[in-house]
């Protein structure tokens, strides 16, 4: 399987996330993603390769412009002020308040974000735009027709929606490549989001369409971040009815729990008729991931990545979240090389 991959992500390196009323040091770091390059290496799944510059043009597809403009500039802007440390948002368009734009540069972050967990630093757009052309490049390659390719984007995406970063997330890398194979001429593409928490940027992304179909299985939102999204009764609505599909598990689901979510997943998708499928895969379901709750463990990486492949689509997977930084490479790899497996 070819691997897709930019040393860009480097550029991105936050300072601190506020967890249960302490700055700890940001999970969400750079040596999450050299892990798994070399256990790509390690494991000789395949030649490594950088990102073509796609431009600005298909991330536009999905994220407005206006959002694009205020992300690239931000941390100039900051400067402009003296801003020393890292840009973080501390005031939301919340209920009972108004989601006007306003001049400020917090502000206007407030209204570009919905938590404290997504850090704009100096590097922070550079990192985020060359993920998003790592998917878009990972992407092209399955329209040229590879099986399956591996996008190893940082930082993640799926909890970025059009004009909302959030979650760690910036650029909605999975949802980029998605619309690419669309404009591209396919006409039915479904994204399965198997990261511990909700891709509620993907979701609502797309949940007035027909043309993608979106299941995600995660931390149940009624105890889990991101609270808001995820719930089971969300199914689409309008030409979108139908076409999205959550299976929220409870706090210490293990491999019996989740692959039967996995199971009814996947037979909505072959059911939707899906021509092609992009994975959101995060491997923060491990047991000893140190933000999750699911206990899923190594080997049952192989069991996803076969099951995946039993779909018998090209495949596309863009990598998201998990923060077990020892074993994040074992894990993501192994989805990889059960689909492998299972691919005649
Ligand atoms: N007490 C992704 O996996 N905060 N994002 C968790 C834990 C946000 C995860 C706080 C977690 C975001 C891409
Ligand atoms: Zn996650």
């Amino acid at each position: 399987m070819l691997t897709y991959y930019s040393d860009d992500h480097h550029l991105h390196h936050g300072n601190c996330e506020l967890i249960d009323g302490r700055l700890l040091p940001c999970f969400e770091k750079p040596q999450r993603a050299d892990h798994i390059l070399q256990r790509v290496k390690d494991r000789r799944l395949g030649e490594v390769r950088g990102p073509t510059d796609f431009g600005r043009g298909p991330i536009e597809r999905i994220h407005s412009a206006a959002y694009l403009d205020f992300f690239q500039g931000a941390w100039a802007r900051w400067q402009a002020q003296n801003g020393s440390g890292d840009l973080l948002p501390f005031t939301w368009p919340a209920r009972t308040l108004r989601a006007v734009i306003p001049r400020d540069l917090h502000g206007q972050l407030g209204y570009y974000s919905f938590d404290g967990g997504a850090p704009i630093t100096a590097g922070t757009w550079q990192a985020a735009y060359s993920a998003a052309q790592v998917a878009l490049s990972a992407q092209a390659a399955i329209a040229a027709g590879a099986h399956s390719a591996f996008a190893l984007c940082r930082p993640p995406g799926h909890h970025a929606a059009s004009e909302v970063m959030g979650g760690y997330c910036y650029l909605n890398n999975a949802a980029i490549a998605a619309q690419a194979f669309l404009d591209q001429g396919h006409t039915k593409v479904a994204i399965l989001d198997v990261d511990y928490h909700h891709g509620n940027g993907t979701q609502d992304i797309f949940y007035m369409r027909s043309d993608v179909l979106f299941a995600s299985i995660h931390g149940d939102p009624a105890e889990e971040f991101p609270f808001f999204l995820g719930y089971a009764d969300e199914c689409g609505v309008g030409a979108g009815e139908g076409c999205n599909h959550n299976y929220p598990l409870p706090m210490g689901s293990d491999w019996a729990a989740w692959s039967a979510a996995l199971d009814d997943a996947c037979q909505r998708i072959a059911d939707y008729g899906a021509e092609v499928l992009v994975v959101s895969l995060g491997v923060d379901t491990f047991k000893d991931d140190p933000i999750s709750q699911f206990k899923l463990d190594s080997p049952d990486y192989l069991r996803m990545g076969q099951r995946i492949a039993a779909l018998g689509l090209p495949t596309l997977f863009v990598m998201e979240g998990g923060y077990a930084v020892e074993a994040i490479g074992v894990n993501a790899v192994n989805v990889l090389e059960g689909f492998e497996a299972n691919t005649p």
